[in-house]
C-alpha cells in the first residue's frame, strides 16, 4: 500500500527543498507556529471560521449570499503599487525600461531587514500551488510562504493549492519561492520584489491583490514571462474564451485587455437575444499560458482556478453570470453593504449603502461607497459560462488574439492587423487609461504594450522579439486584432454599448478566420465596414457606427509620431522589424 503510506506523509516531509527553504525563513521570521496547506474544503471552512472569530472576515447575510464573507483592507492598501514593485536581474538592461530596477543583492539585503523576525506573534502558512491543469505538462508549481490568513484564502480558491500541488514539486523538483508578509501595512515599508534569475518573489508590506497573492501576477506573469521566453512560449495579460457559432463551430480567442478593462466581463459573456445560436464558454479571465503546438496552432491554458474580478459596475444587465456567481460561496474586499448586511456596489439596480467600503456610515461626501478596485474572490467552478475544456492538460487552439485598450478618442472599435509581424506592432502600441486597479492617477493614457506594462518581467525590446520568433514558428498562427469598447462622443458617452454587444464585434473576426467577412483595408489595418458587422437588434444613436469605425488620418499622424517616440526608448533591444512595419503604416498614412 505504497500510496496510502504516502499520503499519510506529513506535507513538511514531502520535498527536501522545500523544508528547508521553510526551515530557513522560519529562521528569519520567527513565526510563532508554521502551518502547512493540505488544500481541503475542511482546511478553508476552519480557517474561515478562524478569521471571522477574530473579526477579520464578517459574515454577509446569509440568506441571499450564502457562504459569503466581506473583507476590509487597510485604506491605504487597496490596489497594485507598481512603483513599488522591481524587477532585480543582474543587469538592469535584462529588466528593460519598462520595469524599475534594483540590484539583486541590495534588494536581497533591503528584504532581510524588512523580513527579519516579522512574524514573531504571526503564524506562517506554507501554500505548496499549481498553475495550470494539475496533470498539464503546462502547468508550473510554486510555493508562497505567508503570515496572511486572507492570503491563505485567496490562494486555496485561486490556484490548485495543497498536497497534489507539493507532490508534484517533490516529483519535478523545481518551484518558484515566493516569500510575503503584510508587515505593519507601511506604505513607507513596502516592496514587491522579483528575481527571475532565481525564479523567486519577495513580497512585503502589503495584503492586497496582485502584491499578496504571488501565484497571479508576480509569478504567472513577472516570472513566469521570463521561463517562458527561455522556454519558447508566451505568458500574457489575457482572458481566454471559447465562442460557439450558429453554425456549430467553435473558436477560441485570447483577449489582453489592461486592468479594469474589460476581461473578466468579456470571458463570461451573454450573447444578446438578437444574437440566437452563439454560445459563449469562459477558459480563463487574466492569465493565459500560450503554446506552440505541434500542429502549427498557438494552444492556451488558464494557469488560474478562481477568479479575483472588479466588483463595482456586475449587474444583471452588464454580467448576468457574475452577478450570478458571486452570490454564493465568495470573498468579497472592500465592498459597502446595505442595512440587511448585503454587499453593495456602484452600478447596482437596487439597495443602498449603508457602511462604505471602510465600515464608516455611508457619506457621499467620502465617495463611492464600495472602492472602485473592490474585487469579488470565487471559484472558476461557480461560473455558469465556465468551459468543459478548462482542464485539459493540453488547452485548447487560439483562432485569434486580440489586444485592446481604454480610449476615448483615436483608436476604432475594431481593426485587423495586416499579419503576425504587424500585429506585434499593434500589440506593442497598446495605449490606455490608467484605472483603480493600480495605486496612482486614474484616467490618464499610457502605453501599456500587450496590457504586459506592469506585468512583463524583462525588457519589452526582448520580449517583442521573442513574441517575432514565438509567431515564426506557428505554421497556422492566429489573426491579431485591436479592439476599443470606450470610445466616447462629444459629450463624454460611450459609442459602443459594450458587454454582450462586444459578441458582434468577435463574430466578425471568427467570420474573417473562416474567410468568410469583409474588410476594406486601411493604413492601420483591416476594419469591417457597417455592412460587415451583425448590427441586428443593435440600438445605435445615428452615426456612431460610422465614428466608430473611422481612421482619422490627421490622429493617426500624430499617435504613430508617438509610437515611434515610446518605440525608440527601447535602442538596441527593439526589434527592427516593428519599425519596418510602423513605417508602412506611416507611408500609407500620406
Ligand atoms: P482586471 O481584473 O483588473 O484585470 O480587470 P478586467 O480587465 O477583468 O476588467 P473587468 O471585466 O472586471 O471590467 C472592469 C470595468 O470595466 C468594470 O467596471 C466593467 O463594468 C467595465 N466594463 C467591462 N466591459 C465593458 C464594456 O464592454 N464597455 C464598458 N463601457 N465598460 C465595460
Ligand atoms: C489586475 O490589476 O490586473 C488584476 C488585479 O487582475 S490584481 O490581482 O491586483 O493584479
Ligand atoms: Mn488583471
Amino acid at each position: 500500500m505504497a500510496t496510502a503510506a504516502h499520503t499519510l506523509l506529513p506535507l513538511s516531509q514531502l520535498s527536501r527543498p522545500v523544508t528547508q527553504w521553510v526551515n530557513q525563513v522560519r529562521e528569519l521570521t520567527q513565526p510563532r507556529a508554521v502551518r502547512w496547506c493540505e488544500g481541503t474544503e475542511a482546511e478553508a471552512r476552519e480557517l474561515t471560521a478562524e478569521l471571522l472569530k477574530s473579526g477579520e472576515l464578517k459574515n454577509l447575510n446569509p440568506e441571499f449570499f450564502p457562504g459569503c464573507q466581506l473583507y476590509r483592507s487597510a485604506p491605504s492598501d487597496v490596489a497594485r503599487v507598481e512603483h513599488l514593485t522591481y524587477i532585480c536581474t543582474r543587469s538592469q538592461e535584462d529588466a528593460g525600461p519598462n520595469n524599475h530596477w534594483m540590484d539583486p543583492q541590495a534588494a536581497h539585503a533591503k528584504m532581510r531587514d524588512l523580513f527579519r523576525g516579522c512574524m514573531r506573534e504571526r503564524t506562517l502558512y506554507v501554500i505548496p500551488y499549481c498553475m495550470g491543469p494539475l496533470d498539464s505538462p503546462l502547468a508550473r508549481c510554486g510555493v508562497e510562504i505567508t503570515d496572511s490568513p486572507y492570503v491563505v484564502l485567496n490562494m486555496l480558491i485561486m490556484t490548485r493549492a495543497g498536497r497534489p500541488a507539493l507532490e508534484r514539486i517533490a516529483r519535478e523538483g523545481g518551484f518558484v519561492r515566493g516569500l510575503h508578509s503584510t508587515g505593519e501595512l507601511d506604505p513607507e515599508r513596502r516592496f514587491i520584489m522579483h528575481f527571475p534569475e532565481e525564479l523567486s518573489i519577495e513580497s512585503f508590506g502589503s495584503g492586497y491583490g496582485g502584491n499578496a497573492l504571488l501565484g497571479k501576477k508576480c509569478h504567472a506573469l513577472r516570472i513566469a514571462s521570463w521561463q517562458a521566453r527561455s522556454e519558447g512560449w508566451l505568458a500574457e495579460h489575457m482572458l481566454i474564451v471559447g465562442l460557439e457559432s450558429p453554425r456549430g463551430e467553435t473558436h477560441y480567442v485570447a483577449c489582453a485587455f489592461p486592468s479594469a478593462c474589460g476581461k473578466t466581463n468579456l470571458a463570461m459573456l451573454i450573447p444578446p437575444e438578437s444574437l440566437p445560436g452563439w454560445r459563449v464558454y469562459t477558459v480563463g479571465d487574466d492569465i493565459a499560458w500560450l503554446h506552440p503546438g505541434e500542429d502549427g496552432r498557438l494552444w492556451a491554458i488558464n494557469p488560474e482556478a478562481g477568479y479575483f474580478g472588479v466588483v463595482p459596475g456586475t449587474n444583471p444587465q452588464t454580467n448576468r453570470n457574475a452577478y450570478e456567481m458571486i452570490r454564493r460561496d465568495t470573498l468579497f474586499t472592500n465592498v459597502a453593504v446595505t442595512a440587511d448586511n448585503q454587499p453593495w456596489w456602484e452600478g447596482l439596480p437596487s439597495g443602498k449603502p449603508a457602511l462604505d467600503w471602510q465600515g464608516r456610515p455611508y457619506d457621499p461626501a467620502n465617495g463611492p461607497a464600495a472602492h472602485p478596485n473592490s474585487r469579488f474572490t470565487v471559484s472558476a467552478r461557480r461560473n455558469p459560462s465556465w468551459s468543459p475544456h478548462a482542464e485539459d492538460a493540453r488547452g485548447v487552439p487560439i483562432s485569434a488574439l486580440v489586444f485592446g485598450g481604454r480610449r476615448r478618442e483615436v483608436a476604432p472599435l475594431v481593426y485587423e492587423a495586416r499579419d503576425w509581424r504587424h500585429g506585434v506592432l499593434v500589440g506593442a502600441s497598446v495605449a490606455s487609461e490608467t484605472t483603480a486597479a493600480a495605486v496612482g492617477q486614474v484616467g490618464v493614457t499610457r502605453r501599456d504594450p500587450m496590457a504586459m506594462q506592469p506585468f512583463c518581467g524583462y525588457n519589452f525590446g526582448d520580449y517583442w522579439q521573442h513574441w517575432l520568433n514565438v509567431g515564426a514558428r506557428l505554421a497556422r498562427p492566429p489573426r491579431i486584432y485591436h479592439v476599443n469598447w470606450f470610445r466616447r462622443d462629444a459629450q463624454g458617452k460611450f459609442l459602443w454599448p459594450g458587454y454582450g454587444e462586444n459578441l458582434r464585434v468577435l463574430a466578425w473576426m471568427l467570420e474573417r478566420c473562416a474567410g468568410r467577412a469583409g474588410a476594406s483595408a486601411s493604413a492601420i489595418g483591416n476594419l469591417p465596414r457597417p455592412k460587415d458587422l451583425n448590427t441586428h437588434g443593435l440600438n445605435l444613436a445615428p452615426g456612431a457606427l460610422e465614428a466608430l469605425l473611422t481612421v482619422d488620418p490627421a490622429l493617426w499622424r500624430r499617435e504613430v509620431g508617438e509610437i515611434r517616440e515610446y518605440l525608440a526608448k527601447f535602442g538596441a533591444r527593439l526589434p527592427a522589424a516593428l519599425l519596418e512595419e510602423l513605417g508602412k503604416t506611416e507611408q500609407q498614412l500620406g
